[in-house]
């Protein structure tokens, strides 16, 4: 591999309060027996598994939207994370890996990194991969699943302000890129129209291919000596090769799509965070999407996929 050895910290973070079902508090374990440590200790690097975030005490809370689901519990757990997120991204070579846990948990890692970005007076990127842009406010969310309001409170978006504990840091929108997205709420749609993020839907990536959006993307990371975190939601994927999510949305990344991306990734040795969101144990089928979801991460830490043989599962 091409890349430095990192210090790759593995962080559970069993929240599931923020789907619309349960199991993604399952993930992290799916994970850890999937192989995520040896996976990335054969590759050279460093590997301290955290253990699991527990989050911090509830605090009653009641707001005007009736259909928010566990808005306690998922202020409990962002501000539970966003302290790990920070104290895990301390040090040159440091990776933190945060293993889910359902998407609601990057409202603590992003903010927690963005403050540790703004410390080191670097500018922090996003590259989130997904089906859904998760950019819904507390008061614009329909179904009230917190998974589909982190990046609205990553970016600083209001009406979290009392409810959502205060951000340590916010993420610029315009260094957010989204791809693969195939589901959005109308009211996501209107609030992304002059928000700045980048979006690649799956309708430009069919007319474009995957490589030359992201390679512009990254070449942005880089001109800006920018750090890179890469949040991973499961439904990003095709539901044909990633079974194991209770949001399936038909139309997603191929296994050539997401194993190109996370090469590309590699290569320009700018990652520097890593979310894992969405996993639902309960629905995969004999662990292939968590072992997916490792091996994807394995190329984006530099194994080169022709190398090894496929696993079986
Ligand atoms: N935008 C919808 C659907 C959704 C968002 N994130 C996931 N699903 N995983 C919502 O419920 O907010
Ligand atoms: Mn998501
Ligand atoms: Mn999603």
């Amino acid at each position: 591999s091409t890349m430095k050895p990192k210090q790759c910290r593995l962080i559970g973070a069993p929240v599931q309060d923020g789907a619309g079902r349960l199991g993604c508090e399952m993930g992290p374990s799916a994970f850890r027996t999937a192989g995520i440590a040896r996976a990335l200790a054969d590759l050279g690097h460093s590997v301290t598994d955290l253990g699991n975030v527990s989050p911090v005490p509830l605090r009653p809370l009641s707001h005007g939207n009736a259909a928010l689901k566990c808005l306690p519990e998922v202020a409990g757990w962002t501000a539970a994370l966003a302290g790990a997120a920070y104290e895990a991204s301390a040090g040159p070579d440091a990776m933190p890996i945060f293993m889910g846990g359902d998407h609601s948990l990057a409202a603590g890692t992003l903010t927690g990194l963005a403050r540790r970005a703004s410390d080191m007076g670097r500018e922090l990127f996003v590259l989130w991969l997904d089906a859904h842009t998760d950019f819904h406010t507390l008061d614009s969310t329909e179904s009230g699943n917190l998974h589909g309001v982190p990046m609205a409170y990553a970016t600083g978006r209001p009406g979290f302000q009392g409810y959502f504990p205060p951000a340590p840091a916010h993420v610029d929108p315009h260094n957010v890129c989204m791809m693969g997205i195939r589901s959005v709420d109308p009211a996501e749609q209107r609030a992304l129209e002059n928000s700045g993020i980048t979006i690649h839907d799956m309708r430009k990536i069919d007319e474009f291919g995957i490589a030359p959006l992201l390679r512009a993307f990254l070449q942005r990371v880089a001109d800006a000596n920018g750090l890179l975190h890469v949040s991973l939601d499961v439904d990003f994927l095709d539901p044909g090769i990633a079974p194991g999510v209770g949001t399936t949305v038909p139309g997603g990344a191929t296994f050539r799509e997401a194993h190109l991306i996370m090469e590309m990734l590699h290569d320009t040795g700018l990652v520097s965070s890593v979310d894992l969101v969405e996993l639902n144990p309960f629905l995969d089928d004999r662990g292939r999407t968590a072992i997916l979801m490792v091996d994807l991460l394995a190329s984006l830490m530099g194994r080169r996929v022709l190398d090894y043989p496929t696993r079986s599962f």
